[in-house]
């Protein structure tokens, strides 16, 4: 049945079919008396709507009366050439070598990746990016490229937000042609926490590729280059730009910290260059590299290595805008920055404020300031939809400089720290993260090596126990399975190594590897990974890009998928809608194919029967309908 439901398709028939065509064409197993997407997609919004979203439960709520972000218009009639049509012309090297022969200071703008994930819990639906992505393809045509995909931007889209992050990068891709799109890739973590076999980091490279990736940048949690090959290479063979990348800690300023000086970074960077890549990233985390550092790092790295450099930071500190103008002024090529309403604090430092700083000097980024204001308005807009996920924090903090923490993991940090009970003692959880960076050997934290301190440090101030206590060889200590998992080298190697005192009392008799951890893990068979899945769904065609999902998240794409399965593309509903269903009389359109509208109106929620059972009463595109759903309050 379902062969002949295909092969008499209209779509089938033109010939138009694609990857996603039998995954998102229902009727084609209507053989099976299945749940239609409209009734799935109520069942969603009548079950949020008696029980509340688990995830906004006792939060701040959005004003019952703001209304639903509005993109602005997108100019002119054609699409402007930007950086992707260089890239398809010239291919990467041709890429890098107009960044180092232009004089503009190239900006990217991380809003829809790094911002979110920021400021937000990376909590951003993709129909908020999908709106304004015209705009950015229209009216800042000058943009080096819009980093949209990666990090922890992947699982939290299944996870969290109930929707495919592939299909988010492919409708980007499509609405922005001609910016180039940018993910974060964690080496050979991917975008996990774990080390992944060679071919699952190769595999995962080439999709991301294939559905709309133009710039990696990668990097490696403990900045071992060794580990970042395997994914550098894929990404040379995909034809796309590898932005091989150095992760800053410490401060090349100080005397004191001479892990991590000049030299350390230098030699880094020529790694990396020797490795392919075509851009050097600088990454700082933390927001750690001052102003004065940076003049002098960008002006040895431009120097020394060669290539055109990124640097990216945070403005945890406040300070961060005066370090983007340092490393203009020392001849960075790129830097990052987030739109206004997304950009302070945790996150990027602002971008509109760059603009300005820049215009009529010889760096002038060429964006036009009003459209940067207009999209600003309109993530502010946005931003306040998601007030839910806001971390509250209010001020600049110099703090920062003490604990080091990503600017990703700040928030969330304490975050745990309140389930903990530990919310009041912030200030000793910071100290104990300085702590435990020192007791490991003073290491580059980020995600995943981030966490293993964060683990760590939590531990400790819950325990009350000391680094001195911890590093006691007569007291036991049951250490966290992260931080047993790092001293057994399943992370890789920081320079000079973890300390052997700590792994001693880590392992105890076991031996560490000091190998690349991907070197004895077994490829994983990708024929009967596929098959297994086909059994898992036997209703779903699952592609390449789901078979990816998989690989990365077994758990958390299974459950998506069976969640997939009972409420629909939830994807297309307004955040509003989402994450607070509706009220009675409220009114909304969902877009679940090109062209193919539900108009979906509430109009009373009925009273619960005895089976627990309340009855929600809709009006789908003018029909009445009623949705039954368990009500768990
Ligand atoms: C999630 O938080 O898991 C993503 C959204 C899906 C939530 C649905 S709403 C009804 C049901 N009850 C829950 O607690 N989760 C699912
Ligand atoms: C991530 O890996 O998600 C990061 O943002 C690291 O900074
Ligand atoms: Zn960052």
């Amino acid at each position: 049945a379902f062969v002949e439901n295909l092969l008499k398709h209209p779509t089938f028939l033109n010939n138009e079919y694609h990857t996603k065509f039998i995954d998102q064409t229902p009727e084609l197993f209507q053989f099976k008396k299945r749940r239609d997407r409209a009734t799935k997609i109520l069942t969603y919004i009548a079950d949020i709507t008696v029980n509340g979203h688990p995830e906004t439960e006792g939060r701040a709520r959005p004003p019952a009366e703001a209304r639903d972000p509005r993109p602005p218009k997108a100019r002119g009639k054609e699409i402007p050439s930007g950086t992707r049509q260089i890239l398809d012309e010239k291919g990467a090297e041709g890429l890098a070598a107009w960044m180092t022969g232009q004089k503009n200071l190239l900006l990217t703008d991380t809003t829809m990746r790094d911002g979110h994930q920021s400021l937000l819990a990376t909590r951003m639906r993709s129909i908020d990016m999908i709106r304004v992505a015209p705009a950015y393809a229209r009216n800042l045509p000058q943009l080096f490229s819009v980093e949209c995909w990666g990090g922890a931007t992947f699982d939290v889209a299944y996870r969290f937000l109930q929707e495919c992050p592939w299909q988010r990068l492919r409708d980007l891709r499509e609405a922005m042609p001609n910016l180039m799109t940018q993910m974060l890739l964690r080496g050979s973590n991917g975008v996990g926490y774990t080390n992944y076999p060679d071919n699952v980091v190769k595999g995962f490279v080439a999709q991301a590729a294939e559905t709309g990736v133009d710039v990696f940048r990668v990097f490696d949690s403990l900045n071992w280059v060794e580990n970042m090959r395997v994914a550098m290479d894929a990404v040379i063979e995909s034809g796309k730009v590898c932005e091989g990348t150095i992760c800053y800690t410490g401060d090349i300023l100080d005397p004191d910290r001479a892990k991590y000086d000049l030299t350390y970074y230098v030699t880094m960077g020529k790694a990396l260059r020797d490795a392919g890549a075509h851009i050097l990233g600088l990454k700082d985390m933390a927001g750690l590299l001052k102003p004065s550092a940076a003049s002098v790092l960008v002006t040895a790295l431009k120097d020394e290595v060669g290539l055109p450099i990124h640097f990216h930071t945070h403005d945890t500190s406040g300070i961060a805008g005066a370090t983007i103008l340092a490393a203009s002024a020392a001849g960075v090529d790129a830097v990052d920055a987030a739109m206004d309403a997304f950009s302070g604090g945790t996150s990027q430092p602002c971008l509109g404020s760059i603009v300005e700083a820049l215009r009529n000097t010889d760096r002038d980024t060429g964006l036009d300031i009003s459209a940067v204001r207009e999209i600003s308005n309109y993530w502010e807009q946005v931003r306040g939809e998601y007030v839910a996920f806001e971390s509250g924090l209010q001020a600049p903090a110099s703090e920062v400089y003490l604990h080091e923490m990503p600017g990703g993991q700040f928030t969330n940090l304490k975050a745990q720290a309140r389930a903990l009970g530990l919310e009041e003692r912030w200030p000793e959880v910071a100290r104990a993260y300085a702590d435990v960076n020192q007791m490991f050997g003073d290491i580059v934290k980020v995600t995943p090596s981030s966490k293993v301190v964060g683990d760590m440090a939590l531990m400790m101030v819950s325990q009350g126990l000391t680094r001195a206590e911890v590093e006691d060889p007569e007291r036991e200590v049951a250490f966290p399975d992260s931080v047993v998992d790092m001293m057994r080298g399943n992370l890789g190697q920081p320079p000079e190594g973890f300390p052997s005192g700590l792994v001693k009392k880590v392992l105890k008799d076991e031996t560490p590897s000091t190998e690349r951890p991907g070197k004895h893990l077994p490829p994983v068979d990708m024929e009967k990974t596929r098959a297994e899945l086909a059994r898992k769904f036997p209703d779903l065609a699952l592609d390449n890009e789901d078979l990816n999902g998989y690989l990365m998240y077994p758990r958390v794409f299974s459950d998506y998928t069976e969640r997939h399965q009972l409420y629909g593309p939830v994807r297309t509903l307004p955040t509003r809608t989402f994450f607070y269903g509706l009220a009675p009389g409220d009114e909304i359109t969902a877009e679940i194919d090109p062209g193919k509208t539900l108009e979906i109106r509430l109009q009373a929620v009925g009273d619960t029967n005895e089976d627990g059972e309340a009855k929600v009463f809709f009006e789908l595109n003018g029909q009445p309908r009623v949705i039954r759903v368990a009500n768990r309050k």
